[in-house]
Formats: C-alpha cells, structure tokens, sequence
C-alpha cells in the first residue's frame, strides 16, 4: 500500500529495528479521516509482522500529534454513514491488535480522536508543548473512539468528566501529574527520548515485551482475580522459552543478554 496522509520510516540496527509512523497532514492538523486511518492501520499491521521490528512510534508534527477526526469529512456525515457504512469510525479498534509495544510521542494539538488516538498507544511520551483535550462536546457530540471509557481509566473521573463536560484542553505537564502520560520532555528532545525507550524495548526478549504489554492491558478488561491469574500464566509460559534460560543465564555469568525471541 502506498501512503499519502502518513510517513513510515524505520532507525535502529538491521536485525532489530523502531518503526516509525508519522501523521503527515500538517495543513489540517493532522486531522483524521478514513483515508489516514486506513493507512495507519496498515503501516501498524505491517510493522507488526516484520520480526525485524521491536517497537513502534507514533507521532505526528510539532504543532500536532492530531486536531481530531477530520470535522470537515463528519459534518457532511449522517447516522446512515457512521452507522450504517462505518464512516469515521472504522480501522479504530485495530490499533488495539497490534501486539507490538506502540509509544506515542506527542507534541502540539493531541485533541478529540487525536486523544483518544494517544491512548490507544501503550504509553505517551510528551513534548512540553503537547495539549490533550476533548472538545467533541463544542460540536454537539461526545467521543467516539473510547475517550469516555480510556481517560477516566487513565485520569480518574473528576478530571476525565472535567475535560469532556467543558472541552477544556490540558497542558504537558497537568497530563504528566494526571498519570495521562509518563513522561514530558522538551520538545527538541522529544524523538530522541522515544527513541531511547523504543530502542531499548527492542534489546530485550520479544516474547517478553508482548507478555508484558498483554497483561498490563488485560488489567483494564477483568477483575484482579482474573488479571492475576492471567499475569501468572503468562509468566510461567515464558519459562518455556530460550530467552527466560538467556537472560537469567547472563545475569548469572555477568554478561550481557543476546536474546533470540524465541
Ligand atoms: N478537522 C478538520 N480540520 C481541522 C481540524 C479538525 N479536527 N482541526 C484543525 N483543522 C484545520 C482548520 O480547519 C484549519 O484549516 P484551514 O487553514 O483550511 O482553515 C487548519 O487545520 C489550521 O487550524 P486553525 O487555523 O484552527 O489553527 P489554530 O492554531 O488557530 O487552532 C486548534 C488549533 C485549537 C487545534 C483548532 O484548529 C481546533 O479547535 N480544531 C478542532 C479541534 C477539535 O474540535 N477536535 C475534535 C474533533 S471531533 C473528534 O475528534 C471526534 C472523534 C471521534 C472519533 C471516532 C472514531 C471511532
């Protein structure tokens, strides 16, 4: 598939890369249509099945992560082509599929579905000059691809209700404080330091890493009981694998880990 409205790119050594995926429509904001969310569940599932590829970032341009979902494309929708044809809201839930660890690297605008989009991500890495907000209810609508559901597991609910009730926007650093995003750095340090935490995911066990971006998710589908018996499973199958007999063994002997993924 050729892509218009994103980029891919890839950094890192041949046998264990970061694929990148940048948001790449700076005149509307990176505002998200079908046709950009077709793409970016695309570039995500191929980055997923390249055994080259370790870790993946999402990002989009300085002045936007994403403005939303495209409000020019949605004002001339009606119930009969969300609803009935799946315009705006298909290809969201895919990016949930992706077994690989996706960090969002944010800066500027990252409003509505570009929110909603970060969260979908396992974990945001912000530039100090990032702002995330839900404006959907200035246009008559709420969110529609988990705002509702995601930010008050993130934020808690005052907050989560505070953001959707007034369509307020929050800066880089009330987000840090909120448990939105794990870390804020200053914008000219922003690729840098995803690329940091993706290129040292990428050093460690791959079986590992998607054990571990599986269970943590799991925590927001089931009750504790469940989660941590699904955590325990988990944890044992991975002493099943060459990597747990690698990486203990180097700890043992003083060595560095070469991890096999298998
Ligand atoms: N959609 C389409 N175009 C946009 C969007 C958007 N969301 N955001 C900005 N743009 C366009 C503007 O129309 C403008 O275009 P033009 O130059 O042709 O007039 C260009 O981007 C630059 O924008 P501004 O001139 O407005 O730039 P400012 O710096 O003055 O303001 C803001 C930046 C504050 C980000 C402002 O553009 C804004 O408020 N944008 C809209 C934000 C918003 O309401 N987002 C929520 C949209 S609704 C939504 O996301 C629902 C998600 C549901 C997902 C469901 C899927 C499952």
């Amino acid at each position: 598939m050729t892509y218009e409205m994103i980029l891919t790119s890839t950094q890192g050594p041949d046998s264990r890369k970061v694929g990148i995926v940048t948001l790449n429509r700076p005149k509307q904001l990176n505002a998200l249509n079908d046709q950009l969310m077709d793409e970016l569940a695309s570039a995500l599932k191929a980055f997923d099945a390249d055994e080259s590829i370790g870790c993946i970032i999402l990002t989009g341009s300085e002045k936007a992560f994403a403005a939303g979902a495209d409000i020019g494309a949605m004002a001339q929708y009606g119930f009969a082509d969300v609803y009935g044809k799946d315009y705006i809201t298909r290809n969201w839930e895919q990016i949930r599929d992706i077994r690989k660890p996706v960090i969002a690297a944010v800066s500027g605008f990252a409003l509505g579905g570009g929110c909603e989009l970060t969260m979908m991500c396992d974990f945001i890495i912000a530039a100090d000059n990032a702002k995330f907000g839900q404006p959907e209810i200035k246009l008559g609508i709420i969110p529609g691809a988990g705002g509702t559901q995601r930010l008050p597991r993130a934020v808690g609910k005052s907050k989560a209700m505070d953001l959707a009730l007034t369509g307020r926007m929050m800066d880089a650093n009330e987000a840090e404080r909120a448990g939105l995003v794990s870390r804020v750095v200053p914008l000219d340090k922003l690729m840098d330091e995803a690329l940091g935490a993706a290129l040292m995911i990428c050093s460690y066990g791959q079986l590992a890493v998607m054990a571990a971006k599986e269970s943590i998710n799991r925590a927001f589908e089931s009750g504790l009981s469940d989660g941590v018996m699904f955590e325990r499973r988990l944890f044992h199958a991975l002493f099943a694998t060459s990597d747990q007999k690698e990486g203990m063994d180097a700890f043992v002997n003083k060595r560095k880990p070469a991890f096999t993924h298998r």
